[in-house]
């Protein structure tokens, strides 16, 4: 069957049969059904109202899940809730089509065939928590509790996979961050001693760089940053190589060259310095290293930024002078995903100090602290295991990881090489490596090196597709989680939970029950010796009365001051003022302040391969989902008019794209939105595991051709550093 056949069929099967496959569990009438429903009985439906809190990103939005007899019909966001602004986008809305997909994990599975085989036989659960369980105590005993690795991604439960590597003895833990932010991070915590929000809403003035707010959600930002614009008059300047969706509602959009934001930056400092634009006594007072800083940026004149940008020094000078015009409620919008090149820290370094000189940090328009929620931890006291590797096996490989992330791509190439020791078991909870992960036959290679790998997820990943054991999991609506605090510029500082909506499909269990079912099979039961409900009690052992105002709202806050809160509070740097200068890097033999080198050319005839989001699409993980694959079927390569020709390619070519890792063919999208030497491919599609309908096969795999550079600081992945060649397939 053609894929177009197949994905035909199975998007008819949705509108015709209102998910007759999930009906066995109970399952709404998506589109066709609903419309059908309303026809018929034009009262209000009598529907339950319950509060969760979205899952389809990592935003957590809150929602309200409209319930009939115990299936979920519709899903509606919390007006109360003022981090999403009364907002549930398109993937939010289209949570239900995760829920109830027939390509859902319902058993667990053990794999039969060679991985990547697709050969599963159905297993009772007993029978699957007894051999993770006795397959975790094989490797710790062959190859040290370090022996196995564990990785979770963005979720409320991840913390209990944390916990139980602790008590098992591993300090090889991995998560999604190395792979998205902790290089951006790295750079603002190195220079304000924390990780800021920023107050979009009450800006006068961004500058958005290597960010996408309007196609890659993040709120409130995403929504305060359209309210600052329309009703404040914010304006916005945009520098990508692509005209995305936030460049087309900016103010000024610079195509700028790849890999030179930190040239760009830096020609801010030096007019803003030169031209003396600061605040002299918020310097004084606040900062430390305006002099080393001031000798430093001598030499980053707009015109040197000008040849290296492609951006007009006029402009860049421009804009230096109406940023510090608007300052201190202005900003460089610190951004989020940060995997992109591999001076990615340095490179945000110099988005913080530009920050440092407009003063915005902890005052309206700026750059905000983070602010208490009343939420505490739960301690517990882990064995100590004196038969153990010293450190995670990519320690020290680079200056400056987070020791709870650490780095993936280290981390993987640390286990292929053996490197300090083996690493034989790998436990994957809500992460997707194989889809997330660059140079996917790496991790395919990682995953033939282990012993056992067991996965627990919603669906068929390909990370599930290439594992030994497949444990279904419970989605957002059907758990139990703990409590979590949020942040959100000036919107809030809240804490939510998330009570199941409907009973669990399938034999779909949450992580933390498989997790204390295996902690209980290997004498580590005591540590998880507690409910869901019990945890959250002590989580919220000083905000009591947060756990009825959440029943009741959906949400809790606890009121703060947003801004001034670090008056008279010393900042978490070595000189405990904001760093513009930062000691610890001098101290570490890492450059104090960032010092600019040009990226490498792009060689004749290759383009530059970026990455970036669409509203439609999180990550790897909704290529799949039937109500947004309606909006996004598949993938082009996006590919400038001027190179199109050169090549001889038209509008709807099939192109093969080449790396020094991998080849993917795909559709020309031939189109004045990217730059004559960057081409772009969304992510997620082309996935191997054939229980995945919509995306096995369709479009190109991003992983399969992206290099796995890394930053040189954190080891975050650097997945702007591939250079492709596209050729045109006779079709
Ligand atoms: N719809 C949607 N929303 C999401 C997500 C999602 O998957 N889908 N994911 C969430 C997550 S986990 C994250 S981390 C955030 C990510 O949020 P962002 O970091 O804002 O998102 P990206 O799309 O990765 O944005 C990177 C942009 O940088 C551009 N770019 C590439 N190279 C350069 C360069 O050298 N300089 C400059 N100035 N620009 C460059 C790319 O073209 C792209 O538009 O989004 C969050 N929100
Ligand atoms: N090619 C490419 N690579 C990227 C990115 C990109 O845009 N493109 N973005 C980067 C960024 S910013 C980030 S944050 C990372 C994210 O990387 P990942 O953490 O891998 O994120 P997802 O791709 O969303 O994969 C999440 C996995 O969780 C599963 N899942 C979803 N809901 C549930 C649930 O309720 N329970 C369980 N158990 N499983 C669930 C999904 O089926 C999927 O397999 O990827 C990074 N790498
Ligand atoms: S941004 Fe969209 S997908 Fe992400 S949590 Fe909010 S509603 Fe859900
Ligand atoms: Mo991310």
């Amino acid at each position: 069957m053609s894929h177009s056949k197949q994905k035909m069929s199975r998007r008819d099967f949705f509108r015709a049969s209102g998910l007759v496959a999930a009906g066995a569990v109970g399952g709404p009438a998506l589109l066709g059904g609903l419309t059908k429903a309303r026809a018929a009985t034009p009262a209000a439906p009598a529907w339950e109202s319950k509060f969760s809190a979205c899952d389809m990103c990592f935003n957590k939005c809150g929602l309200i899940a409209q319930v009939e007899d115990g299936v979920i019909k519709k899903l509606d966001p919390n007006p109360k809730f003022l981090k999403s602004r009364g907002m549930l986008c398109a993937r939010g809305n289209a949570g239900l089509a995760q829920v109830y997909d027939p390509d859902r994990l319902k058993h667990p599975l053990l794999r039969k065939g060679e991985r990547g085989e697709g050969k599963w036989q159905r297993i009772p659960w007993d029978e699957a928590i007894d051999m993770a369980a006795q397959k975790m105590e094989e490797t710790r005993k062959k190859y040290t509790p370090c022996g196995h690795l564990f990785s979770a991604g963005s979720d409320l439960h991840s913390q209990f996979v944390g916990r139980f590597a602790e008590v098992y003895g591993s300090f090889n833990v991995t998560s999604h961050e190395s792979l998205c932010l902790v290089s951006g991070n790295r750079a603002f915590l190195d220079t304000y001693g924390e990780v800021p929000f920023p107050d979009v809403l009450n800006s006068k003035y961004i500058v958005m760089a290597g960010a996408n707010r309007f196609e890659a959600l993040v709120t409130p930002d995403s929504i305060d940053l359209m309210t600052a614009m329309r009703e404040h008059g914010c304006k916005l300047v945009t520098l990508d190589p692509r005209y995305t969706k936030t460049a087309s509602l900016s103010d000024e959009w610079y195509p700028i060259k790849p890999g030179t934001d930190m040239a760009f930056m830096l020609a801010v400092a030096h007019v803003i310095i030169g031209e003396k634009l600061y605040d002299p006594q918020w310097i004084e007072e606040k900062t430390y290293g305006i002099e080393q800083l001031t000798e430093h940026v001598r030499q980053y004149t707009p015109g040197f930024a000008a040849e290296e940008c492609g951006i007009p020094a006029e402009a860049i000078a421009r804009i230096a002078r109406e940023l510090a015009a608007a300052a201190p409620a202005s900003m460089i919008y610190p951004g989020r995903r940060t995997s992109d090149y591999e001076d990615s820290t340095q490179i945000r370094r110099a988005f913080a100090i530009v920050n440092g000189l407009l003063g915005n940090w902890d005052r309206p328009g700026g750059l905000l602290a983070a602010r208490a929620v009343g939420l505490k931890g739960v301690p517990y006291d882990a064995p100590w295991y004196d038969e153990n590797q010293e450190d995670r096996i990519d320690a020290d490989k680079v200056p400056m990881m987070f020791e709870h992330e650490g780095s993936f791509l280290v981390t993987r190439d640390s286990v292929l090489a053996d490197d300090p020791y083996p690493v034989r078991g790998w436990f994957i909870y809500k992460t997707n490596p194989m889809g997330t992960a660059p140079n996917r036959r790496k991790t395919i290679e990682m995953m033939n090196k282990m012993d056992f790998v067991t996965v627990v997820d919603i669906a068929m990943s390909d990370t599930a597709w290439y594992a030994d054991l497949v444990l279904p999991s419970q989605s957002y609506l059907e758990r139990l989680d703990p409590c979590s605090g949020l942040q959100g510029s000036v919107a809030c500082a809240c804490v939510v939970k998330r009570d199941p909506i409907i009973d669990p499909l399938y034999e779909s269990r949450s992580c933390f029950d498989i997790m204390k079912d295996i902690a209980g099979r290997m004498d580590l039961g005591e540590y998880f010796d507690f409910t869901i409900e019990e945890f959250r009690k002590k989580q919220t052992r000083e905000i009591p009365e947060a756990l009825e105002v959440m029943d009741r709202d959906g949400v809790y806050y606890n009121p703060s001051k947003v801004y001034g809160i670090y008056e008279g509070r010393i900042y978490k740097t070595l000189s405990k003022k904001i760093e513009l200068y930062n000691q610890r890097y001098e101290q570490m033999g890492l450059d104090p302040l960032p010092i600019y080198t040009p990226p490498t050319k792009v060689p004749k005839n290759q383009f530059r391969l970026v990455l970036g989001r669409n509203a439609m699409i999180t990550q790897s993980s909704t290529t799949n989902n039937a109500l947004l694959h309606q909006f996004i079927p598949s993938n082009t390569l996006w590919l400038n008019p001027d190179a199109a020709l050169s090549l001889g390619i038209k509008d709807g070519d099939l192109v093969e794209v080449s790396s020094s890792v991998g080849r993917q063919e795909l559709r020309a999208e031939v189109t004045k939105k990217i730059r004559k030497d960057t081409v772009f491919m969304l992510s997620g599609f082309n996935t191997l595991s054939t229980m995945q309908s919509l995306s096995h096969g369709n479009g190109a795999s991003i992983n399969e051709v992206l290099e796995d550079d890394y930053d040189a600081v954190t080891g975050n992945a650097s997945m702007h550093t591939t250079f492709v060649t596209v050729t045109r397939k006779v079709a």
